[in-house]
């Protein structure tokens, strides 16, 4: 079976055409993991793992690209899938976004989670510095994890 990649919004005949094109940029870093380990407080610890349009869990078939695993019990929480991918660009810098991650309970309404990925430009690395800036939880609506990285990918 073929291994999955990211989609965006649109069946084929109508996907953006800039979208597909920002898809192919990333390409290179496809084979790559990413992880990091955050502490919250006393409380939280989480570590994220993070696959550029793969799953992060192939066996797992849930299309999740960035998963975060809570080091106190095991549990895994799928932030984005890459079924649900929006990507954009600037002159130097890439904003990758997975979208339609799991569920929060008492957090921002309910709604699904997401992760908002930005890759800046960095010439003569293929990828580094994957890490976590915060997540922004305490909203109505339109909570978000964020994430950087650095990548020649993203160097006009
Ligand atoms: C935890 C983690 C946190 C998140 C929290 C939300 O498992 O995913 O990053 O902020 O869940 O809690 P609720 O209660 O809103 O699901």
């Amino acid at each position: 079976s073929e291994e999955r990649s990211c989609d965006v919004v649109g069946d084929e005949s109508s996907e953006s055409q800039t979208e597909r094109a920002l898809l192919k940029k990333l390409e290179p870093l496809s084979h790559m993991r990413f992880n990091v380990t955050v502490e919250k407080g006393k409380t939280e610890n989480y570590v994220y793992n993070f696959r550029v349009c793969r799953e992060v869990n192939s066996t797992s078939h849930d299309f999740g690209g960035l998963v975060q695993t809570d080091r106190q019990n095991g549990k895994t929480t799928v932030i984005g899938r890459i079924n649900e991918t929006q990507v954009f660009n600037g002159s130097d810098w890439i904003m990758l976004i997975y979208k339609g991650g799991d569920s929060y309970g008492r957090h921002c309404s309910g709604e699904k989670r997401r992760a908002v990925i930005m890759i800046s430009c960095k010439r003569g690395v293929t990828a580094s510095s994957f890490s976590i800036i915060s997540e922004e939880r305490e909203k109505e609506q339109e909570c978000f994890y964020l994430f950087e990285m650095d990548s020649s990918v993203a160097c006009p």
